[in-house]
């Protein structure tokens, strides 16, 4: 009797508790938030070397705020695996003959020419079929990224495939994480842009109003890539010393150097577009202030695809 008491009286208690708890509870799951009252911002963190994402969210337009919390630089690439395929599937039959492929080329074994042909008999067929459906750009240490995508459902891979000074591409690292678009749609739309960026496989034109301001920019790719996964775009703000061309090469990730740390001196990767589907737009915001920017295809980098911007 006594601890039937007992119970009925703690009952109202715990109740009262998980009441007064349950908003902070939600905060802390919360990966998403309302801005501006219009449809929800996805908020993801890299840090070196993992995302903290949600599991799981709504399908369409999504804006995604992307912080870099670690040291070094990173990126986002929203991969969406074909059916019946995971993160897992991705790490274990995918990643291993990517990873020795490019040991080979860090080694000096073989050359960036060869890897391509190298990858094409060694990757397992399914991964020919991932598409790729955008994602920020590089950013560098305490850098965040605006970026909004449209995310059709489906089970996809969160990736970044910068490299570590030892050359260890991050994704091997614990850069891969799975997310789930569900087929609920978000309800969002895609933005107005104040800037238009066409990518095709020899050139990178940029068009629009080029003052300093916040400013969104479309990217469209024309063009079916020839080689590589894809075509993207990464802005870096270039401080007076910048060297353009070692920027430019720096960005070719099929080079021993290539997106592997130190980055170029005085070049601030602030974000950018990744890797999207033939004329499929995806939009990006940046801040531009005063002074000189470069915007570089990093897949096309080794043919130089890049537009040297001033903005006054
Ligand atoms: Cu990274």
């Amino acid at each position: 009797m006594k601890s039937i008491k007992m119970i009925r009286s703690i009952i109202p208690i715990v109740t009262i508790l998980l009441i007064l708890c349950y908003p902070l509870l939600q905060a802390q799951n919360s990966t998403t938030v309302r801005a501006n009252g219009e449809s929800e911002v996805v908020v993801i963190t890299a840090t070196d070397y993992a995302f903290e994402a949600p599991d799981e969210i709504e399908s369409g337009w999504r804006n995604i705020r992307f912080s870099n919390e670690g040291e070094d630089p990173h990126l986002i690439l929203f991969s969406r695996l074909p059916e019946g395929k995971t993160v897992d599937d991705y790490l274990t039959e995918a990643g291993p003959p990517f990873n020795k492929a490019w040991y080979q080329l860090r080694d000096g074994k073989i050359t960036p020419q060869e890897i391509t042909g190298i990858l094409g008999k060694t990757v397992p067929e399914w991964f020919w079929g991932v598409e790729r459906m955008g994602g920020a750009g590089l950013v560098m240490r305490g850098g965040v990224a605006e970026t909004t995508i449209n995310l059709p459902p489906g089970n996809y891979a969160m990736e970044c495939y910068i490299k570590t000074e030892d050359g260890e591409i991050h994704f091997m690292e614990g850069m891969a994480r799975p997310i789930r678009v569900l087929d609920k749609n978000s309800g969002g739309t895609a933005p107005k842009a104040d800037l238009l960026i066409k990518v095709s496989n020899t050139e990178l034109e940029v068009h629009g109003d080029l003052t300093a301001g916040k400013r969104v920019v479309e990217v469209q790719i024309t063009e079916k890539p020839d080689k590589g996964l894809g075509h993207d775009v990464h802005v870096a703000r270039l401080g007076a010393g910048a060297n353009l061309q070692e920027v430019v090469q720096w960005m070719n990730w099929y080079s021993p150097n290539g997106m592997r740390e130190p980055t170029p001196d005085h070049a601030t990767f602030i974000g950018g577009m990744h890797f999207l589907p033939l004329n499929s737009p995806g939009y990006f915001t940046i801040d531009l202030s005063p002074g000189r920017y470069l915007f570089v295809s990093g897949a096309a980098a080794d043919k130089g695809i890049f537009q040297e911007i001033r903005v006054k």
